[in-house]
């Protein structure tokens, strides 16, 4: 095999290892908001931006709301319950008093179909 095939052959296979991790769950597919005392978190069209990701229980989350729509920010399972007022922001203190680590779903309890997976750490 020359290098070039042999280097192909490399990428190709790096490629199908990528698209074995479909569960959207997987660390690998999650965005790490860890850095900083803030994490920030989009909501735009009736999804959450990103709609995985970690955070540490000591970050406050700052919630910004592109939609006209009102939204809530909610962990399953948990004491978290916030409503995002509709082209509004809104920041979250720290959530340690409130959960505890783990990954949970993170829904809006106004659409069903809005969910997202959240870390807690
Ligand atoms: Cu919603």
């Amino acid at each position: 095999m020359g290098k070039v095939a042999f280097a192909l052959a490399v990428v190709l296979a790096l490629g199908a290892a990528g698209c074995g991790a479909s569960d959207p769950s997987a660390d690998g597919d999650c965005v790490d908001l860890t850095a900083g005392p803030t994490a920030r978190v989009g909501i735009a069209d009736f999804g959450y931006a990103p709609p995985c990701f970690t955070v540490r229980l000591a970050q406050g989350i700052a919630l910004t709301n592109d939609d006209a729509a009102d939204h809530t920010f909610t962990i399953r399972g948990t004491g978290v319950d916030a409503v995002v007022e509709g082209s509004a922001s809104r920041n979250l203190d720290p959530l340690g008093a409130e959960a505890d680590p783990g990954t949970y779903d993170l829904i809006c309890r106004y659409h069903p179909g809005m969910v997202g997976t959240i870390t807690l750490r």
